[in-house]
């Protein structure tokens, strides 16, 4: 199909972001843009296993290409995406969700179709849809080129998903008006900064700054999203501030920097002296929003004193109730980084990596495999962590120099990480992806694996099997029948969905353990290491851990 259909150009237009995979389901509504998407030369069809996991996969791969598109058909696919998609809302990530819907003639004539209730109505998902996201568009062949360059924009300066519906006979048609070409920056549309603006919150940052004796930094994930990462290295360089992240943020500088304190997650900390810096400091200047959602801070087991914060967010600057608007990130960071002078020098304690522990004959537990992955990691790694128990026991791990992590603990939707890591290797093919994901989170997306297979995409995956929901059985009392799960022999999973070269094992012994993780290292293709844990390890928390929650979700 020529870029000259509506369908078409929507396509270029969003090639032209770098974007090189479509993730989706097709559809018949989808038929002309799933052709549109098939026919460009410059994108790759990935055909998911349904259409919330196409969704995950976008999310992974836009977390690390800059922005993603995920395409389902009218209302039976894009509902199914619709918890992937606001996942990425909630975590700010620009997924481009583009969605075929019945023709126009059809719409108008109102007839009774499939995919609707039958009753001629055909706005019913279009707000469901478009509430996932930042920005929306209804697209016609006469608004297509407006529409496109509003939408991209938008996505990226909200840094949010995008929802964009082509009616099937729309997306035939030819472009009314001049299509704008060329090579779009994401740069370009984060917006502009007001200078003024910029200039009044970088002199109240670092006059703040001046007069604090113990001021911490805490980097934001969304330096990442804003694609400020450099600037926020000049500033720490010049600053020579001590930082911490949370798990929300953890992976958007690399953990051997120098003046890195550690993960921050209130009391629970790791190290501790990494949250009495924080919670110590006179100043806590926090890069990008700090979130205090309870993953975050330990169930909120400290809170920043707001009197001692400074936030630069995506697009202003709040110090006590003084706001600067219009001020974006990466401009903020960059002033600061040029006009500030360095904090007073102080000792930090480094945090360190766990030690490795346990004999070649014990059972693994998550007390032998932790470290035992801290160590595996190297240069080039990117660890995804899944929701549940997983994701929090690889927060606290300190990563080896050019190791990247993702998770998504905010929005905490399990299954996540499976079909994330597909996302993730398509955008960063020289990387080796390592996910660690417990067994209840895996059944409900361990169809991906045989998309990875057919793709040719080589992750090392581990599958925790404790045989339960761990962390709802941890966070409870036990015995739950509903935390118990279908025994299934996972790794068996990878053949039985075509991923023949796969090396997959099962895993009782630390001594397996590592034969496993040196053969999956120097395995050509993907490695699926079902890694068997003692269920006890999930008992309730200690009674005043207990006591604490149901004191914060019990009315009275
Ligand atoms: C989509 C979705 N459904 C349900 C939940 C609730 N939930 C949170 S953790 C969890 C159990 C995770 O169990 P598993 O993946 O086996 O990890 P484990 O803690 O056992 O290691 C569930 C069901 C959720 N977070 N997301
Ligand atoms: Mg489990």
């Amino acid at each position: 199909m020529p870029a000259s259909t509506v369908a078409g150009y929507v396509f270029e237009r969003l090639a032209d972001l770098g974007i090189d995979r479509v993730f989706g389901v097709p559809g018949d509504y989808s038929f002309p843009i799933d052709d549109a998407a098939m026919d460009n030369p410059r994108l790759q069809w990935v055909l998911c296993a349904n259409e919330l996991n196409a969704a995950y996969a976008a999310d992974g791969y836009a977390r690390r290409k800059g922005a993603a598109i995920l395409t389902t058909t009218y209302g039976v696919g894009e509902l199914s995406a619709i918890n992937g998609v606001m996942g990425a809302k909630a975590h700010r990530v620009p997924i481009f969700h583009v969605v075929g819907a019945p023709s126009t003639r059809i719409q108008r004539l109102g007839l009774a179709t499939h995919h609707t209730l039958g009753d001629g109505v055909f706005g019913n998902f279009f707000d469901l849809s478009a509430a996932c996201c930042g920005v929306s568009a209804s697209i016609t062949a006469d608004n297509v080129v407006e529409e496109m360059e509003r939408v991209i924009r938008e996505a990226f300066r909200l840094s949010k998903p995008a929802y964009i519906q082509i009616p099937q006979d729309f997306a035939v048609m030819p472009v009314l008006g001049t299509a704008a070409r060329g090579s779009v920056r994401p740069a370009d549309h984060r917006g502009r900064s007001n200078p003024a603006e910029v200039k009044a919150a970088v002199r109240a940052i670092t006059e703040r700054l001046g007069q604090a004796t113990r001021p911490v930094a805490l980097a934001s994930f969304q330096v990442g999203r804003y694609r400020a990462q450099s600037q926020l290295l000049a500033f720490l360089k010049r600053s020579r501030i001590p930082f911490a992240m949370t798990t929300l943020d953890k992976g958007v500088v690399d953990e051997s920097h120098p003046q890195y304190l550690g993960l921050y997650v209130g009391q629970r900390s790791a190290p501790a002296s990494a949250g009495k810096a924080v919670l110590s400091a006179d100043l806590v200047l926090c890069l990008g929003e700090h979130i205090e959602e309870d993953f975050n801070t330990g169930d909120w087991s400290a809170s920043i004193d707001p009197d001692r914060m400074i936030v630069v967010g995506p697009d202003y600057v709040r110090i006590g109730d003084s706001v600067m608007t219009a001020c974006l990130l990466p401009d903020v960071l960059a002033g600061l980084a040029r006009a500030v002078k360095p904090v007073p020098e102080r000792r930090i304690s480094a945090p360190r990596p766990l030690p490795v522990t346990g004999d070649a004959d014990d059972p693994v537990s998550s007390a032998t495999l932790y470290p035992r992955l801290q160590q595996f990691l190297r240069s080039g790694d990117i660890l995804i962590g899944e929701g549940g128990t997983a994701a929090g026991r690889c927060a606290p791990l300190l990563l080896p120099k050019g190791v990247g992590f993702e998770s998504q603990i905010l929005w905490g939707s399990i299954g996540w990480a499976t079909p994330c890591t597909l996302g993730v290797a398509m955008a960063e093919p020289k990387a080796r992806v390592v996910t660690v994901t417990g067994d209840g989170a895996h059944q409900l997306t361990a169809n991906e694996i045989g998309v990875m297979g057919r793709y040719g995409v080589r992750p090392i995956i581990i599958v925790l099997n404790n045989g339960i929901y761990g962390a709802e059985d941890t966070a409870s009392e036990r015995g739950h029948v509903y935390n118990d799960l279908a025994p299934w022999n996972y790794h068996r999973i990878p053949a039985a969905m075509g991923c023949e070269d796969w090396f997959s094992t099962r895993i009782t012994t630390v001594g397996e353990l590592d034969a496993a993780l040196r053969k999956a290292r120097s395995h050509r293709s993907g490695s699926y290491l079902e890694v068997m844990i003692p269920d006890i390890e999930s008992q309730p928390l200690p009674a005043a851990v207990l006591d604490h929650l149901y004191k914060q979700n019990t009315p009275g």
